[in-house]
C-alpha cells in the first residue's frame, strides 16, 4: 500500500512537470514573451493569496465556534474567574492582531503584485512608523504582563495561606495520595527515611499532629471553603494540575510547594452546568515524570460541607491507635518511632 502511494506521488509529480513543459512550449509557439508569462504567473499567484484569505479566515472562525464545547467549562474556583478573564483578554488581543495582519498580508500580496508601470516608493527611514510599531506593542504587552502579575500575586498571597483546610498532596511515580490534617488542621511532619510499606508517606508517628491525619486516594473538598494544598514529591518533579479549578503547581522533591484556592461549584452542580451527567473533576500530573506519567491522575469531588464531614469520618487514619501508643512509649530517637510504626 505504501509503495503504491509513493509510486502514485512520484508519477503525479512527473505528470505535473510534463504539463508545465507542454504549457511553456505552447506559450513559446504562440509568441508570448517571458515578461507576459511572468505577469500571468504573478496574477495567478496573487489571486491564490486572496483565495486563501477568503477561505482560510472564515474556516478558522468556524472551527473555533464548532469546537468551543471541547474547551474547559467555567472556572470552578474563586480565583479561576480572574484567570479566565486574563486568558480572554489575551485571546482577544491575539485574535484582533491576527485578523488585521493576516488581511493586510494577503490583500497587499494581491494589490501590490509586480507591475512594470509602477515604481516602489523608496524612503530611508520613518520615525513615526518606527515609533508606532515600538510603542504600541510595548504598551499592550506591558499591560498584559502587569495585569498577569497582579492576578498571580493575589493568588499566591502568603498572608492568606495560613487559613484554609490543609490537605497534603503527596506525589510519587505514579500516583497521588491526599492527606487530610484532621481537627487540629496540622499535618504531622513527614520524612523520607520514615517511609515503609505501612507508612508510604513517611509520616512521623511521634508527632502529635499526625494522630488525626487521614489519607485518601481521592481528593474530596467541601464547596466554598478555603483549601490549602501542601504539595510534596517522593521521587521526581511532578505537577498537580486541576484544570477545572485553574490550579497548577509543581510537586518538587525535598520541599513543600503550596496552592491556596476555594472551590465554588460542586460536582453535582457542574454536571448540570455542562449538561453532562458523567462529568467528574480530575487531578492530573502535568510533568512528564516517567513511563506511566500518562496514567498518573486522581479523582476529585466537590461536595457540600455536611456530606464532606461524613465522608472524612469514614477515611482511614495514617496510624492505628496501637502504632501511636507504641510510638508514645518509646522516647527519641526518631528511628525507633519508625520501627514501631511498622
Ligand atoms: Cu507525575
Amino acid at each position: 500500500m505504501n509503495l503504491l502511494l509513493t509510486l502514485a506521488v512520484v508519477f503525479g509529480i512527473l505528470v505535473l512537470v510534463r504539463i508545465a513543459n507542454v504549457a511553456q512550449m505552447a506559450a513559446e509557439l504562440s509568441g508570448e514573451t517571458d515578461e507576459e508569462e511572468e505577469e500571468k504567473a504573478n496574477k495567478w499567484n496573487s489571486l491564490g493569496f486572496l483565495l486563501f484569505m477568503v477561505i482560510g479566515l472564515p474556516l478558522m472562525v468556524y472551527c473555533a465556534i464548532k469546537w468551543r464545547p471541547l474547551m474547559l467549562p467555567v472556572a470552578a474556583s474563586e480565583h479561576g474567574v480572574g484567570v479566565d478573564k486574563l486568558m480572554d483578554i489575551n485571546w482577544w488581543v491575539l485574535i484582533i492582531t491576527f485578523f488585521i495582519t493576516s488581511i493586510l498580508l494577503f490583500w497587499f500580496a494581491y494589490k501590490y503584485r509586480y507591475n512594470k508601470n509602477r515604481r516602489s516608493y523608496y524612503f530611508h527611514d520613518n520615525m513615526k512608523l518606527e515609533l508606532i510599531w515600538t510603542v504600541v506593542p510595548t504598551i499592550v504587552l506591558s499591560g498584559l504582563i502587569v495585569s498577569g502579575l497582579v492576578e498571580w500575586n493575589k493568588i499566591t498571597d502568603i498572608a492568606k495561606t495560613d487559613q484554609g483546610m490543609k490537605v497534603q498532596i503527596y506525589a510519587k511515580q505514579f500516583d497521588f495520595t491526599a492527606r487530610y490534617a484532621g481537627k487540629d488542621n496540622m499535618l504531622g511532619t513527614s520524612f523520607f527515611r520514615d517511609i515503609t510499606d505501612a507508612n508510604p508517606l513517611g509520616v512521623d508517628s511521634a508527632d502529635a499532629a499526625a494522630a488525626d491525619d487521614k489519607t485518601s486516594q481521592e481528593l474530596v473538598m467541601p464547596v466554598d471553603e478555603d483549601i490549602e494544598l501542601v504539595i510534596n514529591s517522593r521521587d521526581v518533579i511532578h505537577s498537580v494540575y486541576l484544570p477545572h479549578f485553574r490550579v497548577q503547581m509543581n510537586a518538587v522533591p525535598g520541599m513543600a510547594t503550596r496552592f491556596h484556592f476555594k472551590p465554588t461549584i460542586t460536582t453535582a452542580r457542574m454536571k448540570e452546568i455542562t449538561g453532562n451527567a458523567k462529568f467528574e473533576y480530575i487531578m492530573l500530573c502535568n510533568k512528564v515524570c516517567g513511563v506511566a506519567h500518562y496514567n498518573m491522575k486522581m479523582p476529585v469531588r466537590v461536595i457540600e460541607r455536611d456530606e464532606f464531614v461524613r465522608w472524612l469520618r469514614e477515611q482511614k487514619k495514617v496510624f492505628t491507635r496501637e502504632a501511636l501508643n507504641a510510638a508514645a512509649a518509646t522516647t527519641t530517637p526518631v528511628d525507633s518511632a519508625v520501627v514501631s510504626a511498622k
